[in-house]
């Protein structure tokens, strides 16, 4: 038995007449009379074991077998009776006939959580407090092959488009982009701080590659409980160089955007129908300015904006706005005033009371922010000062732009809220594998 190489539940249906050996898990097991059926699950699909009465070894094998055993049986590849042929999870048209069957592994006590139902059944709280368990549900674990096809995709369209892939520091010696949202950390005998952003080292690697990306972590210290935060998660950035214009920037975007959800599509077909859901059509991003969706929040919804910034009802509004018009589940918002971004973001040529930035918003919630950077240094000082900043904190930022730089732009894109949105998720935190928040640092 030992010798034998094993098959995948995937290859079974071109294996039928032979004897084939499968390792997996066992997802239920059913007694007819007896018979004993097991539906066995690895990472390639589903399928259905069937004990006969007249091979007692095996019978007394599986007596014990409950859900979540991990066993390996060596068993004959068969067709499956057409009549049993009508649930869309398992290997369509066959089953295997047991020959031998020996236990692997086998929980020391049952699970906290039942995790053979397609739809677990329990609060985010209970998922969380069981998330390596969980993730042996077969939607659980839709959720992040979704998310691996992301990351996968969005690694590709970079190099398609010539970016250079950069891994940047997440300890940095001073909290200089506005320090309210660092974490500290002890550092040796003194402090360090946890990156919020690769904002200033993408800038620096753009100075010299022209085109970089980085998918890395980020930290923030926000105090927030709501559906759409966390404290560490996965940031997808880019920055480009030698623009024309922050349309450069978007147009990027939009097509990595294209690329990642038409990959999704295809790739995450069978993960996407478990939740009944299907990636955005292929149908141009509306780009609206910031000025104008508050007009169309006023007379459309009856909304006002506190000091021109929308809030996340009004992300909500203008995404449902542009679904109706455009028919398109994404939209850029552009032009935001100098006041709500960053020091480094460029004003507009014509309005200096506005930016050329943008944040793009996915199904009611904002996924990505961006925009064209300053890259003169004597421009880049006097706003640092401007916005109440002491450029001497800036210099090793400010020295990028004092030995020459061109017009560029980027975006810090979040990894898990375009997951989360895909699938209609009701909390960013079901597609964070462990996620941390205020109050939850484990596991
Ligand atoms: P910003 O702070 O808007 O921009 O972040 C960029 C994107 O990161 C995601 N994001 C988050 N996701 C989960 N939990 C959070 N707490 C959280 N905070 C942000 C969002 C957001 O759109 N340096 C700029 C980017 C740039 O201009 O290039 C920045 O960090 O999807």
């Amino acid at each position: 038995m030992e010798s034998k190489k094993r098959t995948l539940i995937r290859e079974t249906p071109d294996c039928m007449g032979e004897t084939v050996r499968l390792q997996g898990w066992v997802d239920i097991r059913r007694d007819h009379g007896k018979l004993v059926f097991i539906d066995l699950r690895d990472r390639t699909g589903e399928v259905q074991l069937i004990i006969l009465p007249d091979n007692p070894g095996a019978i007394e094998a599986a007596k014990d077998v409950r859900s979540e055993f991990l066993i390996e049986v060596d068993g004959l590849v068969k067709e499956r009776p057409a009549k049993m042929q009508n649930d869309a999870v398992k290997t369509g048209g066959v089953e295997i006939e047991v020959v031998e069957l020996r236990i692997i592994a086998k929980p020391e006590t049952e699970l906290p959580i039942d995790v053979s139902q397609t739809d677990l059944g329990v609060n985010l709280d209970t998922l969380l407090n069981n998330r390596t368990i969980a993730l042996r549900n077969v939607k659980v674990r839709a959720v992040f092959s979704i998310y691996s096809e992301v990351l996968r995709s969005y690694d590709e369209a970079m190099r398609a488009g010539e970016f250079v892939e950069i891994k940047t520091p997440k300890i940095l010696g001073s909290a200089t982009e506005g320090g309210a949202n660092f974490f500290k950390i002890k550092y040796f005998d003194r402090d360090a701080f946890l990156a919020q952003s690769p904002q200033f080292y993408k800038q620096a690697g753009m100075s010299a590659f022209e085109r970089v990306f980085e998918i890395g972590t980020v930290f923030r210290a926000e105090p927030h409980f709501t559906t759409r935060h966390v404290n560490e998660y996965t940031g997808l950035d880019a920055e480009m160089g030698f623009i024309d214009g922050v349309t450069d920037v978007m147009d990027e975007l939009e097509r990595t955007m294209k690329h990642i959800f038409r990959n999704v599509g295809i790739s995450c077909e069978a993960e996407l129908s478990l939740y009944g859901e299907a990636v955005p059509g292929d149908v141009e991003i509306p780009r609206i300015r910031l000025s104008d969706a508050e007009d169309i929040l006023r007379k459309e919804y009856g909304k006002e904006l506190e000091n021109h910034d929308i809030d996340s009802e009004g992300e909500r509004m203008i995404c449902e706005y542009v679904k109706k018009e455009y028919g398109s589940d994404l939209v850029f918002l552009t032009h935001y005033p100098t006041s709500l971004r960053p020091f480094y973001s460029m004003p507009s040529p014509d309005d200096a009371l506005t930016t050329e930035t943008f944040d793009l918003l996915f199904r009611g919630v904002e996924i990505a922010s961006g925009g064209q950077r300053i890259h003169d240094a004597e421009m880049l000082t006097g706003n640092i000062r401007k916005f109440g900043l002491d450029p001497s904190d800036f210099s090793d930022y400010i020295d990028i732009f004092r030995y020459g730089a061109p017009p560029h732009g980027g975006w810090g894109l979040g990894s898990e809220r375009i997951v989360q949105k895909m699938l209609t998720l009701g909390s960013i935190k079901e597609a964070v594998l462990y996620p941390r928040d205020v109050k939850r640092l484990a596991p």
